[in-house]
């Protein structure tokens, strides 16, 4: 039986190889995708994030915890991608400008398109006129806006601006997510929805879908 508590160990110590081994072991086993990745990888993470901030880990960590669960995600990816019947609707993702952080972002498009939406992934650090650019040129009715950095989310009230000047506002939903962000500030800056996870931007999604 794979042992998953070294998947939580080689996403907190940045070893992609272990990871990478640990996951496929876990699959072949027929595990839940979900269970490695909300049980073990995601608390690898915070834990990550903890010890940055408190200056025993640095950006290099960071770096090499991050592509560990990036390893290990290509893996999960099919699979989460794979539970979906019926195209629900097309969403145009992105981690907005100035913001490099794309895991989360990654996870939620992955589970969209788990969920049955075809999923526009625009990357990190995308500013307002790209995600005006594909809501027009795919005719996306969802905008999905990641922020992990306290300093950018003022860039997701600045998107959601650029799409009201532009004239598409009203012909998308706007759904925002990511560490930093609070559903008292989507309302603020006049989303239509907050997500706490992956999970949650599907359901939102669905809603969303539903009402359009
Ligand atoms: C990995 C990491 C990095 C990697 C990113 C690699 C990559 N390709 O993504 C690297 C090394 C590049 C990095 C760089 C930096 N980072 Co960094 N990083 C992290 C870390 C450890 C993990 C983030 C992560 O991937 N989490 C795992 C994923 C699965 O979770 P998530 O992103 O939160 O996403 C989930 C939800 O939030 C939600 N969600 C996310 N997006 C969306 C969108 C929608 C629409 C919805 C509905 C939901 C949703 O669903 C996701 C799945 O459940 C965090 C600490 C932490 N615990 O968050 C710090 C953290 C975010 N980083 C931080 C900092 C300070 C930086 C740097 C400024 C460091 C520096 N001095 O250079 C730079 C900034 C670079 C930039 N311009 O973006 C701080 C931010 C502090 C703040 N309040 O602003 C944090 C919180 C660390 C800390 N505790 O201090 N970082």
């Amino acid at each position: 039986m794979a042992d998953l508590s070294k998947l939580f160990d080689a996403v907190l110590n940045g070893d992609q190889k272990t990871a990478v081994a640990v996951t496929q072991e876990a699959l072949a086993e027929g595990r839940d995708p979900m269970e490695l990745i909300t049980q073990y990888m995601v608390p690898a993470m915070d834990e990550v994030g903890r010890r940055f901030e408190c200056e025993e880990y640095f950006v290099p960590e960071l770096l090499l915890s991050a592509r560990a669960m990036k390893g290990s995600l290509e893996l999960l990816r099919p699979l989460l991608a794979a539970s979906g019947a019926e195209p629900a609707g097309r969403v145009v993702i992105g981690t907005v400008k100035g913001d490099l952080h794309d895991i989360g972002k990654n996870l939620v498009a992955s589970m969209l398109e788990g969920g049955g939406f075809e999923v526009i992934d625009l990357g990190a650090d995308v500013g307002p006129a790209r995600f005006i650019a594909a809501v027009r040129e795919k005719n996306a009715r969802i905008v999905a806006l990641s922020a992990l950095l306290t300093v950018t989310m003022p860039s997701m009230r600045k998107t959601i601006e650029a799409l009201k000047e532009a004239g598409v506002r009203d012909h998308v939903k706007v759904m925002v997510g990511g560490a930093p962000v609070t559903p008292q500030f989507a309302d603020e800056i006049g989303a239509d929805g907050y997500g706490e996870n992956a999970t949650a931007a599907v359901a939102l999604a669905r809603k969303f879908a539903q009402a359009g």
